[in-house]
């Protein structure tokens, strides 16, 4: 992957958030509250997706259903807003698909280094049959899974130096998502890598708990993590999903109409949001130049210096998550 083949095929402005299309749904006279928390912040690609996702369903329900958002995890992080759906005290979520590995074991091929080499391609798995299979398989547990959006490609930044070889990660504290995969990355490439939830990660990096951290150009200004990182390597080393999660507690007062509704919001919403993330990426990466963060362009030799460096994550992970699985994904062409 080089810097240029992303920011060409995303170059475009802004989108605005659509006029809300499709009939009025009729319900069963009941009204309903939809609480929707993420652990984003409002200037996300994310929450855009939300506000859009509000709309649809408040317009298309006439108000019978009234969507209260919640952003920078303020009802919980990842893993406390999932148990909550599970309880019945929130009713939706959309975390990124790692933290629920221990969960859903078969979301750890999203993990993979290198595994989408375009987003094209990653729209092309999740939003067909494996996509579709992987929904149903997380439907369980008290949760129902409805749709995909973009958390995106990561961004490896640091504040001690610039990366440009696994060799000059030596030793540096890197927080990595409550994932193996990622612990096994950064791992490998020796850095000493440490797992913690996502709204805990501004605190670590401003304390020094912690010298490095990845993620998308979006969530690296939105978070605010460029104040206290001068470094930032353009490594797009793993695409990662959000996954939007309704409480089956929930969803099974929903009449059948205003389910599909939902379901229906909530593609739109990530067919959204996509949008969104690839064009606020390509602006915020250059705004973040512009603000003084040395950013690191990898060149194609340096970016396979990576991905060969990263051939030993695949062996050990090729068994646990199903060759077969890893294949198709390999399989779907652009
Ligand atoms: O590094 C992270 O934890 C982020 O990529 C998060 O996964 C993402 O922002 C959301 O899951 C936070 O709710």
């Amino acid at each position: 992957l080089s810097s240029t083949s992303l920011t060409a095929q995303a170059a475009t402005e802004m989108p605005v958030i659509p006029e809300v299309q499709g009939a009025v749904v009729q319900g069963d006279g009941d009204d309903y509250t939809l609480k929707f928390s993420i652990g984003t912040t409002q200037s996300s690609a994310q929450y855009r997706g939300l506000e859009y996702f509000e709309d649809i369903v408040e317009k298309r329900s006439e108000g019978h259903i009234q969507v209260e958002l919640f952003h920078s995890a303020q009802l919980g992080d990842d893993l406390q807003a999932v148990s909550a759906l599970q309880a019945g005290t929130l009713e939706m979520t959309a975390p990124s698909t790692s933290p629920l590995v221990s969960m859903f074991p078969q979301f750890a091929v999203f993990d993979l280094p290198f595994l989408f080499p375009t987003p094209e391609v990653a729209d092309e798995v999740l939003d067909g049959e494996i996509g579709d299979r992987m929904l149903e398989t997380a439907s369980t547990n008290g949760l129902v899974a409805i749709g995909w959006a973009e958390n995106g490609y990561r961004q490896l930044t640091n504040s001690k130096q610039a990366v440009t070889t696994p060799g000059d990660l030596g030793g540096l504290k890197v927080r990595t998502m409550q994932n193996p995969i990622h612990l096994d990355i950064w791992r490998t490439l020796g850095a000493n890598p440490t797992p913690m939830s996502f709204a805990e990660l501004f605190t670590a990096l401003e304390q020094g708990v912690v010298d490095g951290q990845e993620n998308p150009w979006i969530t690296i200004q939105s978070s605010k993590f460029n104040e206290v990182q001068g470094y930032a390597t353009e490594s797009n080393h793993v695409y990662t999903p959000f996954i939007t999660l309704v409480s089956e507690r929930f969803w099974k007062k929903l009449p059948d109409g205003y389910q599909q509704l939902v379901t229906e919001a909530s593609q739109q919403m990530g067919d959204y949001e996509r949008e969104v993330s690839r064009s606020m990426n390509v602006q915020i990466k250059q705004e973040l130049i512009d603000e003084g963060m040395k950013i690191t362009e990898l060149t194609p030799e340096q970016v396979a210096t990576f991905q060969n460096s990263l051939a030993p994550v695949y062996d050990d992970w090729r068994e646990k998550i199903g060759g077969k699985l890893i294949d198709d994904i390999r399989a779907v062409s652009q």
